[in-house]
């Protein structure tokens, strides 16, 4: 499966950021804890070059919380700022502002040399599509701020959000790369819902889904829907017959049923998941 979405307003929206960076103290990178690698957008390394740095395992809630730890210790080891976080219920959300002064401890030491007193740190909230950065921001803030949805692209332009007298911050549209060189990442994406589902092959991407499960959490296949077969199409009739998804004239629909299982993947409903795993 071949797996490209790159709109017009993410070109808009890299560029945007390129201009914003100069303006800022601090990045705050937003990834999935689902899969904590494939939603890190390597133009972020270059864009961010010279600033302090944070990341946020965000959704950490709809994550497998053994991997949770795991790949927060992973992240540490590489001298990040790391903090696991749920923005939809709060959780975690307290730790941010001493991370963020410890993040900005030497810009904030650098002010207070010249006599500047309280100048509030300046952090731009970026990630890919769809991960959470809205909702963090309005979460964090303690208001509706920001405009969320479920789907990618709900955020077009950049917007400050002035949180209180020591922070302030940007949301900015999730950006995604011209071409994922590893279509695994590709699949990745698509399953957390941050590609446009238009452009997916959704019976495809359940298939995929399915090998998955049958490898890493057999036993939700065989709870869920009594799935004892290892052959993927084979338990994608499994499900539609299970969830009585049925086209005209009786056949099974098994695109309902992809987008079903594809569905409680994404809310959680299959159980806590992650993708992928440090050090594979
Ligand atoms: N379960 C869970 N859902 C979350 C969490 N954070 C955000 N969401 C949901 O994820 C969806 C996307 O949230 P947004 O805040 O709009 O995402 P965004 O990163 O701003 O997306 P774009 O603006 O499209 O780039 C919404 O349905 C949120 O309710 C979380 O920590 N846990
Ligand atoms: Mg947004």
């Amino acid at each position: 499966m071949n797996i490209q979405w790159y709109p017009g307003h993410m070109t808009k929206a890299k560029r945007a950021m390129k201009e914003d960076i100069k303006l800022i103290d601090l990045i705050i990178e937003l990834v999935d804890a689902r899969v904590p690698l494939s939603s890190r957008n390597p133009d972020i390394d270059e864009l961010g070059a010279g600033k302090a740095r944070m990341v946020l395992l965000n959704k950490s809630d709809l994550a497998d919380e053994r991997f949770n730890n795991a790949w927060e210790s992973y992240f540490v080891a590489q001298g990040c700022h790391v903090v696991k976080v749920n923005s939809k219920s709060g959780a975690g959300l307290k730790q941010i502002n001493s991370v963020v002064q410890e993040a900005c401890k030497e810009k904030i030491e650098r002010d207070r040399r010249r006599g500047i007193l309280n100048r509030p740190v300046r952090a731009m909230v970026v990630g890919i599509p769809n991960v959470g950065k809205s909702t963090f921001i309005n979460s964090f803030a303690g208001k509706a701020c920001a405009k969320t949805g479920n789907r990618p692209g709900v955020t077009k332009g950049n917007q400050w959000i002035r949180l209180n007298k020591s922070l302030e911050l940007l949301d900015t549209p999730g950006i995604l790369w011209p071409k994922f060189e590893d279509q695994q990442v590709g699949i990745r994406l698509a399953l957390i819902g941050s590609v446009n589902d238009q452009i997916l092959n959704k019976d495809e991407l359940a298939m995929e889904l399915i090998g998955f499960l049958t490898k890493e959490y057999p036993q939700v296949l065989f709870e869920k829907y009594e799935i004892e077969t290892k052959d993927p199409l084979e338990a994608l009739r499994q499900v539609a017959r299970a969830r009585a998804c049925l086209a005209k004239g009786g056949e099974l629909d098994l695109v309902k049923a992809s987008n079903l299982l594809i569905d409680d993947f994404r809310n959680g409903k299959l159980g806590r998941m992650t993708l992928e795993f440090p050090g594979q």
